[in-house]
């Protein structure tokens, strides 16, 4: 690994999380943005950064080999890593949202044995939740988890996984049995050695384009063990979707702040140059700000409501919880497109223009994937439903 990150990592531990996300994100991941973005290539070199940190252990005890990092540690982590490459960040949101329902539901020795190799090892996960058919309805699956004595076999047409051809292990939903309703659902660990990948469709995307979120038919086979013993409805609800909204926020948060610093030193330039005029963008600029730190507002208030009350299932289960967790999602993901537009609208063409210091192509491509992970239009078809039944 490089130099600067054997740096960070021990010869300064008094560096904080987000510190040291910051220096990957500068040193490795800001370096590579463009080529991952052009090639719509797997950022590798900020995966093996982070795994040489121990980072994609954060969330994981220590007493399991992990860093015992906060879900604030991670979420800063992840807002720092997307200001230098929103797809790399993206991996590792993602990634961090299959430990952390591991680390709560993997409740037997198997999975908590596989807990500790991602530690040592420093495996990395992926997620197959939606499914051909179905879409963005993650609470029903059509494809079954098949068990026979103490082995399982699953089939799952996926239109989407992302990185799947990198990851180490894929946690996927299906329902636990075949005689299962669709909402009567399991999630499975998948690992490496047990599963093929058959391509499906290829990711040739606006943004996003280093997740490589190719479309596959899933094929595996293993341990019965390796099936989560949880309902999946309640791992969705105390932890995956709390802990999926509230690392995508910080991520689009990220890409926010990225495209707002452009902004800023863009019409600090023009100040530098007229020093005895207010350049008339600096009020624009003032704009953006106030809804950028309405954003930052939005996003620590949620995670901390979150952290607040993630041990007590009798509160993330409520339907309140579940539709303020429903609104970061929704609220984010438009906050961070107002964002990058305004500061489109401060940098004008140099904005626009694809090679330029003040270029924000990628930033705005990227920030447009964050309605349809998850269809915003589903999220607030839930809510509608769950505001029918809300006590407030
Ligand atoms: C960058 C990126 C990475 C991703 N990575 C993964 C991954 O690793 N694993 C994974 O499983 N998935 C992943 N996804 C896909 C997942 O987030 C998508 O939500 C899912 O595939 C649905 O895709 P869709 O938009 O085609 O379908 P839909 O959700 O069906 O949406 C299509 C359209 O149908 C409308 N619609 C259909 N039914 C309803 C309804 N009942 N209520 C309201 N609106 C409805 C929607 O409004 C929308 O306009 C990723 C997506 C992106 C953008």
């Amino acid at each position: 690994m490089s130099s600067t990150l054997d740096a960070v990592t021990h010869e300064s531990p008094a560096q904080s999380p987000a510190d040291i996300a910051a220096t990957i994100a500068s040193t490795v991941a800001a370096p590579t943005a463009e080529s991952v973005d052009q090639e719509s290539r797997f950022p590798s070199e900020v995966i093996d950064a982070l795994r040489e940190a121990g980072m994609l252990a954060a969330l994981i005890p220590t007493e399991d080999g992990g860093l015992g990092w906060s879900l604030e540690d991670v979420a800063r982590s992840v807002t720092e890593l997307a200001k230098g490459c929103s797809s790399a960040a993206m991996v590792y949101a993602m990634h961090q949202i299959q430990v952390a329902c591991l680390v709560r539901h993997g409740d037997n020795d198997t999975l908590r044995e596989f807990t500790r190799r991602i530690a040592s090892e420093g495996l990395l996960l992926a997620s197959a939740t939606t499914e051909v058919g179905i879409g963005g309805n993650v609470r029903n699956s059509s494809c079954a988890v098949e068990t026979d004595g103490d082995r399982f076999s699953l089939t799952k047409q996926a239109p989407v996984i992302s990185y799947g051809q990198y990851a180490d292990a894929i946690l996927a939903t299906a329902r636990r049995t075949p005689s299962s309703p669709p909402n009567d659902q399991a999630l499975v660990l998948c690992r490496k050695e047990n599963f093929t990948l058959e391509p499906k469709s290829g990711w040739d995307a606006l943004g996003f384009r280093g997740t490589c979120s190719l479309g596959f038919v899933l094929t595996v086979s293993g341990d019965a063990a390796d099936v989560l013993p949880v309902a999946y409805g309640d791992i969705s609800s105390q932890t995956m979707l709390p802990v999926s909204h509230i690392l995508w926020s910080s991520l689009w948060f990220g890409i926010a702040s990225a495209a707002s610093d452009k902004a800023r030193r863009f019409v600090q330039a023009a100040a530098r140059k007229n020093p005895d005029v207010t350049p008339p963008n600096a009020l624009r600029l003032a704009e953006l700000t106030n809804v950028l730190q309405q954003f930052q507002d939005l996003v620590i208030a949620a995670r901390d409501r979150y952290m607040a009350i993630s041990n007590d299932p009798s509160r993330t289960t409520s339907i309140g919880f579940a539709i303020n967790m429903n609104s970061l999602k929704v609220s984010a993901s438009t906050l961070v497109v107002d964002v990058v537009q305004r500061a489109l609208l401060i940098c004008g063409m140099a904005g626009y223009a694809n090679h330029s210091p003040f270029t924000l192509g990628r930033l705005l491509r990227d920030a447009y994937g964050a309605q349809l992970m998850v269809n915003n239009d589903r999220i607030n078809a839930n809510n509608a439903q769950l505001l029918l039944v809300s006590r407030g």
